[in-house]
């Protein structure tokens, strides 16, 4: 074969194998996340000053909760839950027991500001401190924590009905109807939090049927939308998906892999995590960060699903390609919402991550950019 035959022969098998190598490099996932190289961050030390921040500025020492905002010492009942979650962070992250008074002194001010109970209205409300609860009680053994968590639980379970959509625990006491994905993924979670302290299988039981019920009435399985809930009586969808529903569902779903192996489950918590990372909905696509979902609670909802990415990232059974991609996205997140910050005094987080706020911010905003940065503390230490 003459030289130019060569040529001709290599540019031939160059055609046919290019588009071939190129179909298979991104088989397993096509949508890598690509973003400006990440600028090195000590995100201990972040975390730590974010940490001084939280308690100095909105730490009521006198009531012994956390106040709504800098300019209110108003009192909103699910927030304390996701602030405790970060004074929890801290104590993991730095074993210092200088956190363990605060465990419970938050736990009898939390009661008395909610009325000297720790039951509301809102069940939702009620799973989230549940939730922190048994977080309190993994780590001190202290079982008053158990107790009221348990308490909680038969309450909020109490109010599941099949009158409405055939099934699922309705968002408020007096709302039946209302079969919404902010109670189902959090009574589920707390579900999964009971069995794993008590091996009771009740619990194991609960959190399946409830999940399975959110599964079939508000997830989309072919995208990975978890919708924000069902009102059973007008029969209307409300199809918005929201990052703290989509972290729950998630949570859940990754929980229930671990206790029964059953494969669908982290199947279902994977394209959960790849919808919220990569939809134009739950996206700020300016800046490839979780949206703004709001000035009251919607500033706190993002925060949470980045605490239950974590979980995904640390999960073995997923593939590495995936975690990368879980991991990066939260590392892009914490970049863009740290640069806003860390040249301000105070370090106030805005409710979107794009902007640090001004002299003033609320508790929910806070607490989130803070979760943010503990949990990318987290994956990359
Ligand atoms: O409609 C519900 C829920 O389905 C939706 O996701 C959000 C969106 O709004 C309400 S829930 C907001 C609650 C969060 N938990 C504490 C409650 O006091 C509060 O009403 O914003």
């Amino acid at each position: 074969m003459n030289a130019m035959k060569k040529v001709q022969h290599l540019i031939k098998a160059c055609i046919i194998a290019l588009p071939i190598l190129a179909l298979c490099s991104c088989q397993e996932i096509d949508d890598e996340y690509t973003g400006p190289a990440p600028v090195e961050v000590n995100w201990n030390e972040a975390a730590a000053s974010l940490e001084s921040t939280l308690i100095d500025t909105f730490w009521d020492t006198n009531r012994h909760v956390f106040n709504e905002s800098t300019t209110s010492n108003g009192f909103q009942y699910w927030p304390q839950a996701h602030a405790m979650d970060i004074v929890i962070d801290a104590y993991d992250r730095t074993k210092d027991e200088k956190y363990v008074p605060y465990f419970s002194e938050w736990y009898e001010g939390i009661k008395s500001a909610n009325g000297w109970r720790y039951y509301n209205d809102y069940n939702d409300d009620m799973a989230w401190i549940a939730i922190t609860l048994t977080k309190l009680y993994q780590r001190t053994e202290d079982q008053k924590y158990l107790t009221t968590a348990v308490e909680l639980w038969e309450r909020i379970v109490s109010y599941w009905n099949t009158d409405y959509c055939d099934g699922g625990v309705a968002w408020h006491k007096d709302q039946p109807w209302a079969k919404n994905a902010c109670i189902n993924g959090p009574a589920s979670f707390l579900s999964m939090q009971l069995y794993s302290i008590t091996k009771d299988e009740k619990y194991l039981d609960w959190a399946e049927k409830i999940y399975l019920w959110t599964k079939s009435h508000l997830f989309n399985p072919s995208t990975g939308a978890v919708y924000d809930g069902f009102d059973g009586r007008k029969n209307i969808l409300d199809k918005i998906a929201l990052t703290y529903n989509q972290a729950l569902f998630m949570a859940s779903g990754l929980r229930l892999y671990q206790a029964k192996n059953n494969m669908s489950y982290l199947m279902d918590a994977r394209r959960t995590a790849v919808y919220t990372i990569s939809a134009s909905e739950t996206l700020d696509l300016g800046n490839n960060i979780l949206r703004h979902e709001g000035d009251g609670d919607g500033a706190l909802f993002k925060g949470i699903f980045m605490r239950y990415l974590v979980e995904m990232i640390e999960e073995d059974a997923l593939s590495e390609s995936y975690r990368t991609t879980f991991k990066n996205f939260m590392i892009h997140n914490a970049q863009v919402a740290w640069k806003g910050v860390k040249d301000n005094n105070p370090t106030f987080f805005s409710p979107g991550w794009d902007k640090a706020a001004g002299e003033n911010t609320s508790c929910n905003a806070q607490v989130s950019g803070t979760t943010l940065i503990e949990a990318v503390y987290k994956v990359t230490k």
